[in-house]
Formats: structure tokens, sequence, C-alpha cells
């Protein structure tokens, strides 16, 4: 699809800066809805393009200071890439159209992204959920790699980031059998931060995201890149990472206000500098 055919259909990626709720202010947080209810968010090529403009834009906006991912609807986060737009590629459409290239744009994105999961996260949409940085998780939610079924594998990192999560033991099996992991067991091993009731999904997803909006946003674009270093480094070259991070900090005003304020008893106010 080009640029000129996504112009032409409706959006399906919505982005919203959520009111105040009963939950308190949702200062600095974004909401961003995958809007393909009818095939259960299946995420075809021209979405990927939305959610990877849409998470750029807000990674520049310095009123955002967190990012909540959501599906429409109650059945999906999303069901997986489009099945029948991915049937008629070859290697060389792949190649040569490198729609793939936007699944690492979405992984530099620096602010905190947070995956609220209701329903099915399969393929293409677990391999989302877990490049963003928290998921929270309905009750009824399902997380799988079920591409072996269709003569494939992963091809959004689902091999990599599922292994990394919860280990070779569940992965291997996930990925070769196709079975998916219900909430409750993906908390167990790890792969999502809380459990929530269904309707309480996107309401606890942005209440988290409100919680790190009010931290220092240099501080906690620090804290994202030093923690998913974990995963990429060596443990040596993580702890160096982490600890020019460290030091770098100390350069912010930031760090002044945050251990003035601890040292005169009252809250910090925090400037992003
Ligand atoms: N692609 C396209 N359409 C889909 C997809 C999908 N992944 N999933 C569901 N739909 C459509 C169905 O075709 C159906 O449409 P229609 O009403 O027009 O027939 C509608 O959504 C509702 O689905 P079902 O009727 O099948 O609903 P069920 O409740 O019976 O089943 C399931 C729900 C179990 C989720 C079932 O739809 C299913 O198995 N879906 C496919 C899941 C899957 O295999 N996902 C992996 C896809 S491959 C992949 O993700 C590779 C990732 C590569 C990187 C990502 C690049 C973007």
């Amino acid at each position: 699809m080009t640029d000129l055919d996504r112009a032409e259909r409706p959006p399906s990626v919505r982005v919203a800066m959520p009111a105040a709720g009963a939950a308190g202010p949702l200062d600095g947080v974004a909401l961003v809805t995958l809007d393909r209810p009818k095939v259960l968010n299946a995420l075809d090529f021209a979405l990927i393009a939305e959610l990877t403009d849409a998470l750029e834009t807000l990674d520049r906006d310095p009123a955002c200071r967190a990012v909540v991912i959501t599906g429409s609807g109650e059945r999906a986060f999303a069901a997986g890439a489009d099945i029948r737009e991915l049937a008629g590629q070859t290697p060389a459409s792949l190649l040569a159209d490198d729609h793939f290239h936007r699944w690492e744009r979405i992984k530099r994105i620096r602010k905190p992204l947070i995956a609220a999961v209701r329903g099915f996260a399969l393929g293409g949409g677990c391999e989302l959920a877990m490049t963003c940085d928290l998921i929270v998780a309905a009750e009824d939610a399902q997380f799988g790699q079920p591409e072996i079924r269709l003569g494939v594998i992963p091809g959004a990192g689902g091999t990599q980031r599922l292994a990394r999560a919860i280990g070779k033991a569940k992965a291997m099996e996930m990925v070769l059998t196709a079975r998916p992991m219900g909430a409750r067991e993906a908390a167990a091993h790890g792969l999502v931060t809380r459990v929530v009731a269904p309707e309480d999904t996107v309401a606890s997803a942005l209440e988290l995201a409100t919680e790190i909006a009010a931290m220092p946003p240099l501080a906690v674009i620090a804290a994202k890149q030093a923690v998913n270093r974990a995963e990429e480094l060596s443990l040596d070259a993580g702890l160096e990472f982490e600890r020019r991070s460290f030091y770098g900090l100390f350069a912010s005003e930031d760090q002044k206000e945050g251990m003035a304020a601890f040292t005169e008893k009252r809250p910090a106010t925090w400037k992003g500098r």
C-alpha cells in the first residue's frame, strides 16, 4: 500500500489525550487505540505505519510522558499480522517494501509504552505487546505465537522476546505448538506486569501511565533505556551503560530538584531538564 492509498482509507489508529477521570488527573498520558475491530485489530502494513507515525509524534511531544496502547472492542488487542495481506507476499516484496523496519522504530520510542491487552494478543499482536515496556492484561487475555500453523514463524521479534521474557522452555512450547498462554499463566512467567478485570484494563493501564508520567521525565527515559539494555547486552556492558546514565543525570536540573526536595521534605517539581 502506498502513502496515497493510506491517505484514502479511514484511520486504523486513534490517538487521544484522555481527560481527568475518576482515578484522578491523567496529565501527560496518551491513549493509542488499534482500530480494526471487525478483523480483531489485525495489523496490516498501513496500521503499523500509522502506529509508528503516531508514536513518533507523541515521542517528540513534551506534553506526552507515557503512552498506553490498546485494541478497540472487547475481543482483541490484536490477532496478529493481517493474514490476507501477508498471504500474497514474496521474499522480494518483503525485502523491497521493508515494512518490518517500523518495528525497529517502535522499539526506539523513548517514552514508556504500556500495552493494555484484552482478549487475543496473537502473532504480531503478542509481538507488539512485548515491544511495549509494560503489559496490563485482562483476565481474558490470551498471548500466543500461532504463526507455525500458517507455515511460518514469528517475524517481528516473537522468538527472541518471548524466550527472553518467559524462558526458553515455555517459549519453545508456545512457538512450536501455537498454544496460547492465559493472563494468569503469563503473569506467573513474568510476561505481564499486572492482571485486572477485563472492564478495568484500559483504566488500570492509564493509572500506571499516570504514575510514570508524574516522575522526572529525563530519569524515566534513562530508566527505560537501561532496563531494556538488560535484554540486549552482557552484564558488564549493561552495568557500564547504567553507570554512565546514572552519572549523566547529575547534569539535570531534576536531579538537583529531586534531592533538594527530599532534604527540604517537600514535593519535587519536575522540569524535564
Ligand atoms: N488477519 C486477518 N483477519 C483476521 C485475523 C488476522 N490475523 N484474525 C482474525 N481475523 C478476522 C477473521 O478472518 C474474521 O473475519 P471475517 O468475519 O471477515 O471472516 C474476523 O477477524 C473474526 O475472526 P474469527 O471469525 O476467526 O473469530 P474467532 O473467534 O472464531 O477466532 C481467532 C478468533 C482465534 C483469533 C482467529 O481469528 C485466529 O486464529 N486468527 C488468526 C490468528 C493468527 O494466526 N495470528 C498470527 C498471524 S501471522 C503474524 O502475526 C505474523 C507476524 C509478523 C510480524 C507482524 C507484521 C505486521
